[in-house]
């Protein structure tokens, strides 16, 4: 492993002003998100989709570090038969891959779930390597349900234990993790609960990944911000969701790890853009605070395109204008105000 450009690219995924696309959407997920825009899903519309974002030259070069592509995007080509990947790496911006195979039922904790695929691991990196990916992505999930005490110290145990397995196969591939324990804001928990869950999340992640001799500084976290519920009775302000996210991470997360960058979760699109905005402007914070969004930076641009050819432009207005949004929060220069002016 050569540490010193495992860093190099880490640090890049998190330049200033630049966040990931999240653009991993399996099989199941992306139908879910194209039946809500009356989209059939097919290889070609969801080729003719994704390839409509990476052509979206303003947003691709300006406010966008990396992408996080599905297996089948990855060795997907452009209409015109360009590689979708070299259409990224066109753009100044550097290919990723999901390389987790999603989630099974946790034998022995009913409710719980564990995230899969580390069998052949190796063999898959290498050949994605070959292909232009340059970083990884491997998602735990953790919900949080408290008449089913959930979640129990065992998953989040084994999930922890994966997410290192893969980091560090990541790493001896010349691939650099983003790491992605996830902790679901769909229960009617408070953010004060969703604190104390993320909190033992994080440390047992970073116990693991030690213990498996991951190097912190060749490898991305993509966390939950610390946020109420969506079920909840009360729902944290954004200076309380910044406050108590900063306080979080800087009692769980190494200085080593050179960026971090958020999961948007299903906040609504400038809840993200809001929240990641107010952690920026705490400032003194020793790693840069990016986004990593999929729903929040895709919601707009899937709606204006709606499966057609003749609104691949409106598609891309609305992606480079996310992009940008999310750009200025993760310096701390976003404004409610700046949401109703055109994309630069
Ligand atoms: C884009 O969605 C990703 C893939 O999800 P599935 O494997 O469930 O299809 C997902 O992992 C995503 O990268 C993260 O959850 C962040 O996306 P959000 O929408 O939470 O910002």
């Amino acid at each position: 492993m050569n540490l010193a450009d495992l860093n190099k690219i880490a640090r890049a995924m998190v330049a200033p002003g630049k966040g990931v696309l999240a653009a991993d959407e399996s099989g199941g997920t992306i139908k879910k998100r194209f039946d809500a825009i009356g989209v059939e899903s097919t290889e070609d519309s969801r080729r003719d989709y994704r390839e409509m974002m990476f052509r979206s030259q303003q947003a691709m070069s300006n406010y966008i570090s990396g992408v996080i592509l599905y297996d089948e995007t990855i060795w997907q080509n452009a209409a015109d038969g360009t590689p979708l990947v070299r259409l990224i790496e066109q753009a100044g911006a550097i290919p990723g891959i999901k390389v987790d195979e999603g989630t099974q039922a946790l034998p022995g904790c009913p409710g719980e779930l564990v995230t899969v695929g580390l069998d052949k691991l190796a063999e898959r990196l290498a050949k994605y390597y070959e292909r232009g990916a340059r970083f990884a992505k491997w998602r735990a999930v953790i919900d949080i349900n408290q008449a089913s005490h959930i979640p129990s110290m065992t998953a989040i145990h084994v999930n922890a234990h994966a997410l290192a397995r893969y980091a560090a196969l990541c790493q001896q591939a010349q691939i650099v993790p983003i790491v992605e324990p996830e902790v679901l804001m769909d229960g009617d928990h408070d953010i004060d609960r969703c604190v104390e869950v993320t909190t033992r999340v994080l440390n047992k992640t970073f116990q693991e990944l030690r213990i498996q001799r991951v190097e912190l500084e060749g490898m991305i976290l993509k966390p939950n911000m610390a946020i109420s519920g969506k079920k909840s009775k009360t729902q944290a302000s954004v200076a309380e969701v910044a406050e108590k996210t900063v306080r979080m991470l800087k009692a769980c997360v190494p200085a080593a790890v050179p960026g971090i960058a958020f999961l948007s979760g299903g906040q609504s699109d400038e809840d993200a853009t809001a929240h990641l905005d107010a952690m920026n402007r705490i400032g003194g914070l020793p790693w840069p605070l990016t986004f990593s969004y999929g729903r929040a930076l895709q919601a707009a641009p899937q709606k204006a395109w709606s499966g057609r050819s003749e609104n691949v432009a409106a598609g891309q207005q609305a992606f480079t204008h996310r992009a940008r949004m999310n750009s200025l929060a993760s310096k701390g220069e976003w404004t409610a105000a700046q949401e109703t002016q055109k994309a630069a």
